[in-house]
């Protein structure tokens, strides 16, 4: 035994002229022993160690045991007994991790996201005229929507949303603006606005606000430029030649106004006809001109450094009109032109919807964009284009690789003659069958347009 043990401790060794390498085996017998101080082997000693060639070694009748020396090592790892178990625990290792990042990938995909504030919550929308007049004066205003906060608040409201306040004239209820960077007297001044967003702020909710990007008012300083041709606003609306003789407009084709008859209105200033999708008193913006979508991003941008969290552009479908200016074609062929006034006897394939129209509303996108880019700051962005078909609806919502508007206003509901049963189901089952993948679904329920939810219903329903 004493023998085998003496084997085990020196093999692989060759010791030349200092003491066998015992490793780290617990060799009492060894270390109990007294070194003789007079013995060379006390004193340190440059040694050299060399190592056996393998045909000088022999491992038979050798067990692995702790601090054996490498040589011993590899020749007891290399066995198929312990190389194997190894490796599988190896590669069982490695799978594991490759399962576990990957579930967690998988995991992280498909898990839902968090909502954003636009999607967390209703919207109430504020008609700001109708809504609270907080001097008297018959008017609603904005310190009237400051005054109502806490009950909208408890309402379980998230977002508030403003339609137009910007100074106007009396026309299409305030839809005919002056001046975009302005709030209308009606309404209070803007330090009424800046105080009202900051107490919106404060009760945790957010403002978006109406913005037609359309046309202005006719008494819009851009307007009265224009029918001068002063400097580049000579080109910042729709002007053609037309023929105006003992007060009779003929217009340059049968274009009509949403509102009924012709969309052109001879100006005797420019002595031009100019082209309006709404009343004569809103000429419509040449959104071909760079100057003027320049001036609309400028006017976004303002109200969003003012803390505006969101726009609803309104009206989009009308902001270009084919550059040809062929007639628009009838509903009914066999009626007489000129009997043809109302907007409904025309197909609008030529003042709505215009190839090009798309790219403006993502350019208001990126515009948005740009302000959302700080923590907590994103700014949301619907459009409302009343009256087109689910599809063309639907394309608002942008390209899976170029987003457009957070989410089209939906107000099929509103429109229901009467919204039971049968029909809220339809209207609903198309939209969620044509909402683009991933997008965000909305429900408006009423609006500036519709009379309230309660008078429309009854109190017993809502
Ligand atoms: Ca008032
Ligand atoms: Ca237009």
């Amino acid at each position: 035994m004493a023998e085998k043990k003496s084997k085990r401790d020196s093999i692989g060794m060759d010791v030349k002229g200092c003491r066998t390498n015992n490793g780290f085996v617990q060799n009492e017998d060894i270390l109990e022993k007294d070194p003789d101080p007079g013995s060379p082997m006390d004193s340190p000693q440059h040694c050299s160690v060399g190592i056996l060639g393998p045909r000088e070694l022999d491992f038979k009748d050798i067990q692995p045991y702790a601090g054996m020396p490498k040589e011993v090592l590899f020749h007891f790892s290399g066995q198929a007994r312990y190389r194997v178990p190894r490796e599988v625990l190896f590669w069982l290792t490695v799978a594991a991790v490759l399962v576990l990042t990957a579930g967690t990938i998988a995991m992280i995909a498909v898990s839902p996201k968090c909502l954003d504030w636009w999607q967390a919550g209703p919207m109430y929308q504020i008609y700001p005229r109708s809504f609270k007049d907080s001097d008297q004066d018959g008017n609603g205003d904005l310190k009237g929507i400051q005054d109502k906060l806490d009950y909208i608040t408890t309402l379980n409201i998230k977002t508030v949303w403003i339609t137009s306040f910007y100074k106007s004239s009396l026309k299409d209820f305030r839809h005919a603006i002056v001046d975009f960077r302005e709030i209308d007297p009606i309404f209070g001044t803007m330090k009424d606005f800046e105080n009202l967003v900051a107490a919106i702020h404060d009760r945790g909710l957010k403002l978006i606000i109406d913005f037609i990007p359309n046309h202005t008012s006719d008494k819009h300083a851009w307007f009265q430029w224009s029918r001068t041709r002063t400097g580049k606003y000579a080109d910042y609306y729709i002007w053609h030649n037309c023929s105006h003789e003992n007060g009779i407009t003929t217009p340059p084709n049968n274009w009509l106004s949403v509102y009924g008859n012709s969309s052109w209105h001879f100006d005797d200033v420019r002595n031009q006809c100019y082209f309006h999708q709404f009343t004569k008193e809103q000429p419509d913006l040449n959104f071909r001109n760079p100057d003027v979508q320049e001036e609309i991003k400028e006017i976004i941008q303002f109200w969003l450094s003012k803390g505006v969290d969101g726009f609803s552009f309104e009206a989009v479908k009308f902001l270009l009109e084919a550059k040809h200016l062929r007639d628009e074609i009838q509903v009914n062929k066999t009626q007489t032109p000129d009997t043809v006034t109302h907007y409904a006897e025309l197909y609008h394939d030529f003042t709505t919807t215009q190839v090009g129209m798309h790219d403006i509303v993502r350019s208001l996108r990126q515009t948005m964009d740009q302000h959302s880019r700080e923590p907590g700051r994103y700014r949301f962005m619907g459009t409302e284009a009343y009256g087109d078909s689910i599809d063309r609806t639907m394309m608002y919502y942008g390209l899976p690789f170029i987003q457009e508007a957070d989410f089209p206003f939906n107000d099929y509901l509103t429109r229901l003659d009467s919204p039971f049963g049968n029909s809220v189901f339809e209207v609903i089952t198309s939209w969620m069958k044509h909402l683009p993948e991933g997008k965000w679904p909305n429900w408006m329920i009423g609006g500036p347009d519709n009379a309230r939810l309660t008078s429309r219903l009854g109190e017993r329903i809502c």
